[in-house]
């Protein structure tokens, strides 16, 4: 339908991605074997997920689908010329950190890591299209894990923070957005894709994984502060897995719970944007008998160095209740509790289905920071066939149109949003699942979940009507 364009004119369309979901090449041109790479399809992989890692080597009995992936690594070329036809203004990717320092702690960086990236800015901006920039999506050198037990440990501040200069310093003229940590709070579900920590029997979980998030907001602020001082007209923003938590009734008791699992979340973006620990979760340490280790500078540095926007992911609102029997059918699928909200229909993983939530989430992380905002995810997970040369994806159009009419809302709202970025323009490795056969592309990818397949590529019907979406800036979907 036609409709007037609510988009800003300099809106930034496009689609976000992630170094260890689409690479491969896992150990070309000096790269280090990193967390994700140990992460195998099958049920084994929530397990180690959440921190139950055995041994720092691939195992022979399993697949790990990281390793090859949709080889970007070797077609970033082909692949951006699609973004290209598609028009995108705006590609989000992430760097693999030991592609830069193999084991994470040398003294100098691997010239062919940094190379691979200035050769895809170089693809990327010869079409104007604007490089946005994770610096860590999950993937951490594993020899970090190793030697040093990942983000539990605060020497992990300071390589951070020589990583992050390293790429501000060689990029300062490629790269204008940036984010310092992918889905922050992811930490506190998945704590080995988030943070590499791997728990043995008896530690006080709340406390490392606390402690651990302190250290990721201090180097997330040390981010800022050379970001700021080494390119000064660059956005440096960090990155939330959103999705506003709802109470099943209007039971104050579900309403407070609800608020309290938004909460959990928002603790991180309050600390990044507000730039100091909120009351409540002072009130959560306490009852929880937490103490966080800070150094005498580390509450100054939070102060000083904020970030310049919001970025966040939206799949799905999330619901929750009080009730003993009701909680007992707690979905399953998604790293976040939740219950079955009855308005909602869901995914083919059980991921609910809720555009208005994404006009509710944005006008909720608006109100509260009062900061720009970038939609740098959203998506359908789907299985797609193909039919001869050709993937009729309607499923996807009806969610990506639904979601763009309430993005169109919260702009008339009021909420400044600077982007747009689908997650997975092209079909690539699930990061929950490691699953091929879940897909968000508009482009499909010849590749099962074994890693079987071809690897070529195939334009979905909704790579024309994405398109046609950037190509009216949004008056046409
Ligand atoms: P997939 C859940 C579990 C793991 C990562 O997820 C997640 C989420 C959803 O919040 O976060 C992001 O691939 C993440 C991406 C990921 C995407 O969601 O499990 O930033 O890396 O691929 C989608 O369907």
């Amino acid at each position: 339908a036609q409709r007037k364009s609510s988009f800003p004119s300099d809106f930034l369309w496009g689609g976000a991605t992630a170094a260890n979901q689409l690479e491969g090449a896992y150990l070309e041109g000096g790269k280090g074997l990193t967390t994700v790479d140990l992460l195998p399809t099958g049920p084994e992989r929530m397990k180690i997920a959440m921190g139950a890692l055995s041994s720092f080597e691939p195992s022979p009995e399993h697949f790990y689908p990281s390793h090859e992936a949709i080889d970007f690594y070797h077609r970033y070329k082909e692949d951006i010329a699609l973004f290209a036809e598609m028009g995108f203004k705006c590609f989000r990717m992430s760097i693999a950190w030991s592609r830069i320092f193999p084991n994470g702690d040398e003294a100098t960086p691997n010239e062919a890591g940094l190379q691979f990236y200035d050769d895809v800015f170089d693809e990327l901006l010869k079409y104007n299209i604007e490089p946005v920039v994770t610096i860590c999506h999950f993937d951490i050198p594993v020899h970090l894990v190793k030697t040093y037990g990942g983000w539990k440990n605060r020497v992990m501040v300071e390589l951070y923070e020589k990583y992050a200069t390293t790429l501000f310093k060689r990029y300062k003229n490629k790269v204008k957005y940036w984010m310092t940590f992918n889905e922050i709070n992811m930490l506190l579900h998945l704590p080995f894709i988030g943070a590499g920590m791997v728990f043995e029997a008896g530690e006080d979980k709340n406390k490392i994984l606390y402690q651990a998030a302190h250290h990721e907001l201090v180097a997330s602020a040390l981010a800022v502060k050379a970001c700021h001082e080494i390119i000064p007209e660059a956005k440096i923003g960090c990155m939330l897995a959103a999705g506003a938590v709802y109470p099943y009734t209007s039971n104050p008791d579900d309403v407070w719970r609800a608020m309290e699992l938004d909460r959990e979340n928002f603790f991180f973006i309050d600390v990044q944007s507000k730039g100091y620990y909120p009351g409540y979760t002072k009130r959560f340490f306490r009852d929880h008998g937490i103490e966080i280790k800070m150094e005498a500078q580390d509450e100054q540095l939070l102060r000083e160095n904020t970030v310049d926007y919001i970025g966040f992911s939206y799949y799905s609102s999330r619901c929750i209740s009080t009730d003993p029997e009701i909680l007992s059918q707690m979905t399953e699928g998604n790293a976040f509790p939740s219950v079955e909200n009855p308005y909602l229909k869901a995914s083919e993983w059980g991921w609910p289905i809720d555009p208005k939530g994404l006009r509710i989430t944005c006008n909720q992380l608006y109100d509260r920071y009062n900061k720009p905002l970038f939609i740098v995810e959203n998506g359908l997970g789907a299985v797609d066939t193909l039919e001869g040369e050709e993937i009729h994806d309607q499923y996807r159009i009806d969610y990506l149109r639904g979601h763009f009419a309430e993005m169109a809302e919260a702009l008339e709202d009021g909420v400044e949003i600077l982007g747009y970025t689908s997650w997975g323009p092209i079909d690539l490795v699930s990061a929950g699942t490691g699953e091929m056969k879940k897909r968000y592309g508009y482009i499909y990818v010849d590749r099962n979940n074994d890693g079987t397949g071809s690897l070529r590529r195939i334009k979905k019907d909704s790579f024309h009507f994405y398109k046609k979406v950037i190509e009216s800036n949004g008056s046409e979907f």
